[in-house]
């Protein structure tokens, strides 16, 4: 059976579009609370192979997306480095922050593959649970995005504790940089050996960086995965997701080397459809609160993004991850409206 999300990352026309959506997998499913509930430890969770697999499933039962993302977080990759990761409720993510020589010589690559080895598990359960045509996508967080929380200890607004780190102290940054490069090209190759079709890497905060900055914290360190993980996977599709990136996404593309990107909700269509989607095939861009508000309105933008990108590659997703409160009826119908749309 063909996989029309797979091939459409190949850059194949097909007559229907293919969709899948970040954060499919989430809070807005009350089957998705259910299994959370019995986990107090957000990390225990993803570290869970039978209840990471199960709330990877739930989405594509519901509603039968093209794509299923493996259930895990970006911030793996620094628990597996040995930095202390725990979520608080109302609060988001907590890590002990990496913010001097001290610090940083506390993490290191030796036993990282182990301390993270059952998200692998969880593509395995994947592999052998989905359905033939939906293809199973793997993902890992960009080095600068993860960063942004490993030095500020949080999310942050504007990133302001990791710019100021790699202005003033550019040699420790740029190791830290190289070493969450190494781990996650050796995370996504595992997870590519272990059945994942497709990897994508967020970079969900790529906005406002200088250009010599997005130079040496964006597109350096992507290329350097995507060259890392193609010597031993050539025919892996990679899609990067620079989000908010501006002007700099067809730059992003030419230079990373990846194979598909995903646009924000503020690329402008017309100007991804000729700058863009004329490289490699392009993912997005519904804003994720049309799909809170729904009804007609809802059906009429996915027409619009549909209708936009319809004349190359394109498969239909979010600008950004569905929003807890997303009421799940509202995507049965923007999924039915992605079903019936025909080239
Ligand atoms: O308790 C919960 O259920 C918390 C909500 C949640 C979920 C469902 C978090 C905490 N992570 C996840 C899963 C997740 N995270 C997935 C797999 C599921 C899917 O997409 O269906 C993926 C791909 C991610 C990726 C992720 N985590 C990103 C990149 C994408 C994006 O949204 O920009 C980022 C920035 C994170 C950090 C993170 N994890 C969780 C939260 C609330 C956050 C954001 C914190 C912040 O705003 O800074």
């Amino acid at each position: 059976m063909t996989k029309l999300l797979l091939n459409t990352l190949k850059g194949n026309l097909s007559d229907s579009v293919p969709f899948w959506f970040m954060r499919q997998a989430g809070r807005y499913l009350p089957e998705y609370r259910e299994v959370r509930s019995t986990c107090p430890s957000f990390m225990d969770f993803c570290y869970n192979p039978e209840k990471a697999c199960e709330v990877t499933l739930q989405p594509i039962r519901r509603y039968g997306m093209d794509g299923a993302i493996l259930f895990a977080d970006i911030l793996v990759v620094p628990d597996g480095l040995g930095q202390k990761v725990w979520f608080e409720t109302g609060k988001g993510p907590q890590l002990t922050p990496i913010i001097d020589q001290k610090t940083f010589s506390g993490l290191s690559l030796d036993g990282f593959d182990a301390k993270v080895s059952n998200v692998y598990q969880t593509l395995r359960l994947l592999k052998n649970s989905l359905p033939d045509d939906v293809t199973l996508l793997g993902f890992a967080g960009a080095p600068w995005t993860v960063l942004t929380y490993m030095i500020a200890g949080q999310g942050s607004k504007d990133h302001a504790a990791a710019r100021q780190l790699g202005y003033k102290n550019p040699y420790l940054f740029e190791s830290m940089l190289n070493m969450v490069v190494d781990a996650t090209a050796e995370y996504l190759i595992a997870q590519i050996d272990a059945g994942a079709d497709a990897v994508q890497i967020f970079d969900s905060w790529s906005a406002a960086i200088s250009e010599k900055k997005f130079q040496d914290w964006i597109i350096a360190p992507t290329r350097a995965i995507v060259d890392k993980i193609r010597k031993k996977h050539r025919e892996t599709p990679i899609i990067g997701f620079p989000r908010l990136a501006g002007a700099q996404y067809p730059n992003y593309v030419k230079s990373t080397g990846i194979d598909a990107v995903g646009l924000d909700t503020g690329v402008p269509l017309d100007w991804a459809k000729n700058y863009v989607q004329s490289l490699v095939p392009v993912q997005g861009n519904m804003d994720p609160h049309h799909v809170v508000a729904g009804g007609k309105s809802m059906v009429m933008e996915a027409n619009r993004i549909l209708e936009a990108l319809k004349d190359g590659p394109h498969i239909f997703n979010l600008g950004h991850g569905f929003v807890p409160e997303t009421p799940p009826e509202h995507v049965a119908l923007l999924c039915e409206t992605l079903k019936n749309f025909r080239r």
